[in-house]
């Protein structure tokens, strides 16, 4: 650490602990996880929904005139992809997506969070729309409209048009731009019917594992690329949301954050750990949260962002907006190591800690201390849970159909959403992840995060017993005590 914050060593030595070192601990003992209701009654108008996005799911990466991704470049490279598979079928839904949205009207869900692939509607990232790719987005909307089931479609989920990429995709301030042309020409198209819009899916995690971990497409490792990346999208989303706006004045738009309390993990020399865990939550939570709804980036990201922040980018990064897109699996915790160059170093889940099939805690707790930080120090805004879910065991075996763990992870999760809007947190909805097993990036078909599974020779899909849980969940409000 420096005295201004997090070093550039200091997120290198993250970036050798790899992924497991932004959600792992070092905590002496678990506490209790859980969240206590009052009530196990949603409101009416709450939002029960699933999230999806498109490079996980569409399949047909040539059809209609699609342009390639970065993802398309990264699962090609030899050793990026853990079971070598690529994404070219995933769950098909490019074709099966009637089908989709059958299943989802047919779980009483009233919502359903997709993802609009950049590159089918503007094959090289910009220039001339390419109408046939939008006419994909037309249908699909058409189709949740038809069954009552309202779309909400996120702009970018780290699909960036590789043409861009080659220009410096999100490190290039001209992306910025890009971004914004790109949310014009969808709005333009389907902003009579899509009245929901979500400008970016998890910034951070697209930011820290595809640029500085190397662990995701576009597959660099280079520290010096978390300020510009961070802040182009940034200022790609303020400048998107401008766009929009001036394009329909009745959408509602909002963001999609991956937040993650940043908590010192234990043992005898806890404190030490602080200025790490404060560093990290600067890069991973403020650095999206503070300039968006505070108009100004933490102290903390002043050394990343040096050279390029330019007069009146803040103004245009912090945007009003409708509703704050929440995605929650685990916190992470943080541990100081003096024995490393940078002095931050990835801990490890607090003993008897219970995991997911990620490895990652599963800690409702963390939730709550998420949506009462929003709470608290960010105004208040609405918030939707757009993404909370957890996998079956990683592995080529079948999927779990009856996964009682899965409704056992919901149920709690709920809760702690239940708990946060009790104590004031004007929460509106819940999106969980995932409709259908599908192509879980870097891993690939190794992890299935679905309520409904999926043959991957004939993509017959098989609801599993999450599905029916869920469905009552939604169809009810009411919350089941187990
Ligand atoms: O599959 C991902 C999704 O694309 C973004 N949020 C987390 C999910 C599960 O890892």
């Amino acid at each position: 650490m420096d005295d201004r914050g997090i070093s550039r060593r200091a997120l290198g030595a993250l970036a050798a602990g790899g992924a497991a070192s932004l959600g792992l601990s070092g905590c002496d003992r678990v506490g209790s996880t859980e969240a206590t209701v009052k009530s196990r009654q949603f409101p009416d108008d709450f939002v029960w929904g699933v999230a999806t996005a498109a490079f996980q799911t569409e399949g047909s990466p040539e059809a209609d005139g699609r342009g390639p991704s970065i993802w398309d470049t990264f699962e090609k490279q030899p050793g990026r992809i853990k079971d070598g598979s690529n994404a070219d079928v995933a769950t098909d839904s490019y074709r099966r997506y009637a089908e989709d949205v059958d299943l989802i009207a047919g779980a009483g869900l009233k919502a359903f969070r997709f993802s609009i692939a950049w590159s089918r509607v503007l094959p090289t990232g910009e220039g001339t729309v390419n109408p046939a790719g939008l006419d994909h987005y037309d249908r699909l909307v058409d189709a949740c409209l038809a069954k009552g089931v309202t779309p909400y479609a996120t702009l970018f989920h780290w699909d960036l048009p590789q043409a861009l990429q080659d220009k410096g995709g999100w490190s290039a301030r001209d992306t910025a731009k890009s971004f914004a042309d790109y949310a014009a020409a969808v709005v333009g198209r389907l902003g009579d019917r899509l009245k929901h819009v979500i400008t970016l899916n998890e910034p951070a995690v697209h930011t820290v594992f595809g640029h500085v971990l190397g662990e995701h497409a576009p597959g660099l490792k280079d520290i010096a690329l978390l300020g510009p990346t961070t802040h182009h999208m940034n200022l790609g989303q303020g400048l998107a949301i401008q766009a929009l706006r001036a394009a329909h004045d009745d959408l509602r738009i909002g963001t999609t954050l991956a937040l993650q309390p940043c908590r010192v993990a234990g043992g005898p020399l806890a404190f030490w750990n602080r200025p790490a865990a404060s560093g990290l939550d600067a890069l991973w939570n403020r650095a999206w949260l503070d300039p968006l709804l505070k108009g100004a980036y933490p102290v903390l990201m002043a050394d990343f962002l040096k050279g390029h922040l330019r007069d009146g980018d803040l103004k245009t990064i912090h945007q009003p907006i409708d509703f704050l897109g929440v995605n929650y699996y685990a916190p992470a915790y943080v541990n100081l190591d003096l024995g490393s160059a940078s002095h931050i170093a990835p801990g490890a889940p607090p003993r008897g800690a219970e995991l997911d099939a990620f490895g990652r805690q599963i800690d409702p707790s963390g939730l709550v201390e998420v949506l009462t930080r929003i709470r608290r120090d960010y105004g208040n805004p609405p918030v939707l849970i757009t993404e909370n879910g957890c996998s079956d065991p990683f592995g080529n075996g079948p999927a779990v159909l009856d996964d009682g763990f899965r409704s056992q992870y919901l149920r709690r999760h709920l809760e702690a959403v239940k708990s946060a809007m009790e104590s004031g947190s004007r929460i509106g909805g819940y999106f969980t992840w995932t409709l259908i097993d599908n192509w879980e990036w870097d891993i690939g078909y190794t992890s299935k995060f679905g309520l409904v599974a999926m043959d991957r020779t004939t993509g017959v899909r098989r609801p599993k017993a999450s599905y029916g849980w869920f469905k009552q969940v939604a169809e009810t409000g009411t919350l089941p005590t187990a």
